[in-house]
């Protein structure tokens, strides 16, 4: 059965004209885009989405950056789809981000590293539930 995960192709992205770039990796993968929706995240859904993150130092401006502009936020779905997207999308710390991967190619940053993916089922599935809450 198909694991669900959920993506965010982040405002960095989007006002690099990566989006297409990404969406074509994910699909050529396999993976089918079961929902996407182009949105700007406002401060609640921010919060919200990142609480475990609220008292870190960076979260002001990493709220600051998500904030900024429109970002894309899709589903995924496929077999084992949160850990094949999790290693597709690389290191947080773009620099360090292995060559192949998302970050790894496309990135030099750790905070405007141009996607989010949920990082396991618990995860995924409240993420789900923010984003697309008559999917969840
Ligand atoms: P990931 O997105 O790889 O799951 P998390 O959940 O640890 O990483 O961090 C959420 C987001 O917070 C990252 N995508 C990145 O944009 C930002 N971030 C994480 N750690 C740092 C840091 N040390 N400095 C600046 N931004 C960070």
């Amino acid at each position: 059965m198909a694991e669900r995960t959920l993506v965010l192709i982040k405002p960095d992205a989007v006002r690099r004209g990566l989006v297409g770039e990404i969406l074509r990796r994910f699909e050529r993968r396999g993976l089918a885009i079961d929902a996407m929706v182009q949105r700007t995240m406002d401060g609640r859904l921010a919060d919200a989405h990142y609480a475990q993150h609220l008292e870190k130092p960076f979260y002001p401006p990493l709220k600051d950056f998500m904030t900024s502009g429109p970002l894309v936020a899709l589903i995924l779905a496929g077999d084992e789809a949160i850990e094949v997207v999790r290693t597709m999308v690389g290191a947080t710390d773009a620099r360090k981000a292995a060559a192949g991967t998302v970050r790894g190619d496309l990135a030099l940053s750790n905070r405007e590293n141009l996607v989010h993916a949920s990082d396991s089922p618990d995860s995924a599935r409240r993420e789900i539930g923010l984003w697309f809450p008559e999917l969840a």
